[in-house]
């Protein structure tokens, strides 16, 4: 029995847990310890919200909430939607913790006590209007390299080139608009330049680290490591224990590495064993493993190694693992756009072990790897049912209803069950050794591969028959056939151990009932059933059934409004859709003022059929409720869409099939209904009732108006 230290990335707590974060770190590091563990090691497996940082100020700012408030939300958000998957940490940390802090000062002024910290001074962005230095990021302007006129100060988002916000033409303030001074204003950078050769010489011995994180990190220290600040001139983030540096703050990705070490602390008081946290860190038999995705590589292969070097006596990771992304029937997730799963999404289409299920087998361990929906249906559906579930339904029933009484007594190995048993530990054989090497897609290939052969076993042996005349032979089959299904079950757990706890009561299996997952199941010896009868263990998914959503519902920002020149009651309003403009006629002047309107983001349907009204062409029709005395224009619960984000109706995004007329429109019978002290946008979609949402948020209206009140 080992010790064995599973660190996972800290997420940003600034917006929801997807599938790409599941399949880039979070499943992988949860399989990985849930193995370790069925072999008996003792794991510490930590992770944890990063909550400081630009990422939640930028959240923060769009929302006109406290960064602290978006961390609140989404820390408890993200613990419940890994809960949701069985991803269960020892410790789930906060880096707004006090302890945090501590561990971050400790590091910080051995650092400086040991002359690892040099101060300059650097030129940052100044907004005059904010009166504050602003964050790289915060600046946008003319990309030099390629144009695009909404580059940000660290890199431009259009052709990747990484930027100093002095190089952007004409920058500005994204705030508040106000182009930004550039002032001198000093910080602490960390000796990283001191590590080179000792990083170097750490890395000749990791030949066995998948060869995308090796070959990366080694290019990156051969252009030459630097010095880099650690210091920033923001608000929101872990205080700087020196004299002068009052007003600003650790740099988040310096603070948020030490997440693993404040963590692993707070768990070892949380336990009563205050120095429990020293054996995983302080004794050089422990392998450190640290799991993220790629786009965090270097942070955790250079400046964490380097920060632990500095410390002396710290051990240094053992295995750092980086699955590549996500995509999701080819393209990036983006909440906004509609594109992709959230966690919550998901499981509102299926449980969590088909889901576990279909992301383990699409794992992107070596490359990038695309969700898509119809591909997890057939995988659900013909593995994970077809071949497993109901293979152990129909044996253990067949069991139950011939009263038969299976035991290792009554086997009677020919040469073919010796055959299946040779098979089944060549294949646990290459099981233990792809998921000791975190090759997990191979190693879920193994347990299908020993999946279908204990089909073909079950179905050659045809117990049906033997049950008639042969009855020993029938008994002795089924115990080889309960035995091969055990260790199905049990290869199966670390990926899927909710529904693989369910099929291990099925069989029966009493080495489980004492014991648990260990990996004393994948051996016959001391192997006793007592198969139940159950209804069949899993439902079929049925997805892919056609999408009957035709109305391209989309976020709107009204860029102009201006009065209609022939009707007093209308308006003509431009407005965007992101990456286009349509014009609409609108009846609210009797509900709203032109500068009311100007700027307001609203939900447009923008496949309707175009049509003239008093002379203005009417490209739309935006959606506001009417309860007969109120009106009030529909709006995004939280304003932090953006224009021409897709709005969904339940669970589908528009089906792409063209111009509607308004009759086809009122078909929806769009409404408001109560939801706690709001209402919020359904409407009739295929016989049921569904709630509109864009980027996992209610629609709702920004004026009171009653529950019922019919939406147009
Ligand atoms: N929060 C980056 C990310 O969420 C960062 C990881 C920190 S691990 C110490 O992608
Ligand atoms: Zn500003």
């Amino acid at each position: 029995m080992s010790k064995i230290l599973v660190n996972v990335a800290l997420p940003y707590a600034n917006g929801p847990i997807h599938l790409g974060h599941v399949a880039g770190a979070y499943l992988s590091s949860d399989i990985f310890v849930r193995f370790q563990r069925m072999h008996g090691n003792e794991v510490m497996f930590v992770s944890g919200s990063d909550e400081h940082g630009t990422p939640a100020t930028i959240a923060a700012d769009r929302l006109h909430i406290s960064p602290k408030e978006i961390a609140d939300r989404y820390h408890k958000e993200h613990l419940e939607a890994f809960r949701n998957l069985d991803i269960v940490f020892d410790i789930y940390t906060r880096t707004t913790y006090p302890e945090h802090r501590d561990t971050v000062a400790e590091f910080f002024m051995d650092f400086y006590q040991k002359g690892l910290l040099s101060e300059h001074t650097m030129v940052s962005p100044f907004c005059p209007t904010d009166n504050r230095f602003m964050p790289d990021r915060y600046i946008e302007g003319k990309c030099p390299n390629c144009g695009f006129e909404e580059a940000r100060g660290d890199q431009c988002d259009n052709c990747g080139k990484i930027l100093d916000p002095q190089e952007l033409i004409s920058p500005r303030c994204v705030l508040c608009g106000t182009a930004p001074e550039f002032r001198e204003t000093k910080h602490m950078f960390f000796r990283l330049d001191k590590f080179q050769d000792q990083l170097i010489k750490w890395l000749e011995g990791k030949d066995f680290w998948r060869h995308s994180v090796l070959s990366f990190t080694r290019n990156f220290i051969k252009a030459g490591l630097k010095e880099r600040p650690i210091t920033r001139d923001i608000e929101w983030g872990v205080p700087v224990p020196l004299e002068g540096y009052e007003h600003k703050r650790i740099y988040v990705w310096f603070e948020a590495l030490l997440g693993y070490i404040s963590g692993a602390r707070i768990l070892s008081e949380r336990i009563g064993r205050k120095d429990y946290w020293k054996e995983f860190y302080f004794d050089p038999e422990v392998k450190m493993y640290h799991f993220m995705g790629k786009d965090n590589i270097i942070f955790h292969t250079i400046i964490w190694p380097a920060m632990l070097m500095g410390r002396g006596e710290y051990n240094l990771p053992y295995m750092v693992v980086a699955n590549e992304f996500l995509t999701f029937n080819g393209k990036q997730f983006s909440k906004s756009r509609g594109i992709g799963y959230s966690v919550d999404d998901i499981l509102k289409l299926a449980s969590r072990d088909y889901v576990r299920y279909y992301m383990s087998s699409i794992m992107p361990e070596g490359s990038d790897a695309d969700f898509s929906l119809e591909e997890f249906q057939s995988r659900v559906n013909g593995e994970l049912i077809d071949k497993f579930g109901n293979y152990i339904h129909r044996m253990t029933s067949f069991i139950v209803n011939n009263n038969l009484e299976i035991t290792s007594s009554k086997a009677r190995p020919d040469d073919q069950d010796r055959e299946a048993l040779e098979f089944a530990n060549e294949r646990i054989r290459n099981y233990n050794s792809y998921m000791e090497k975190v090759e997990q897609k191979k190693a879920m290939g193994e347990w299908l591969e020993l999946v279908k052969y204990a089909n073909s076993y079950f179905n050659n042996a045809q117990p049906w028959r033997l049950v008639k005349t042969e009855v020993d032979q029938c008994i002795s089959k089924l115990y080889h056939s309960l035995v091969l299904a055990q260790y199905c079950t049990t290869m199966l757990y670390p990926f899927v151990p909710s529904a693989s706890e369910a099929m291990m009561e099925r069989i029966g299996a009493a080495k489980f009932s004492e014991r648990k997952f260990t990996v004393d199941l994948l051996t016959m010896d001391g192997s006793e059933f007592s198969p139940v009868k159950g209804e069949p263990p899993f439902e079929k998914l049925s997805l892919i059934k056609e999408n009957p959503n035709f109305a391209d519902l989309r976020i709107g920002e009204i860029k102009e409004a201006r009065e209609h020149p022939n009707a007093d009651k209308l308006y003509v309003l431009r407005v965007s859709l992101g990456d286009s403009e349509i014009q609409l006629v609108a009846g609210l002047r009797k509900h709203y003022t032109a500068g009311d309107l100007k700027g307001r983001k609203i939900v447009v349907i923008a496949n309707l059929k175009p049509t003239k009204l008093r002379g203005e062409l009417s490209q739309g029709m935006l959606l506001a409720a009417d309860d007969g005395e109120t009106v009030s224009l529909l709006a995004p619960i939280e304003q932090d869409l953006n224009a021409g984000d897709m709005v969904k109706i339940g669970p589908y995004t528009y089906n792409n099939s063209g111009k509607i007329d308004l009759e086809k429109l009122r078909t929806l019978e769009l409404k408001v209904e109560s939801s706690g002290e709001r209402v919020i946008a359904t409407a009739s979609l295929d016989g049921k009732r569904e709630e509109i949402t864009a980027g996992g948020q209610g629609i709702t209206t920004h004026r009171a108006v009653k529950a019922g009140a019919q939406v147009r």
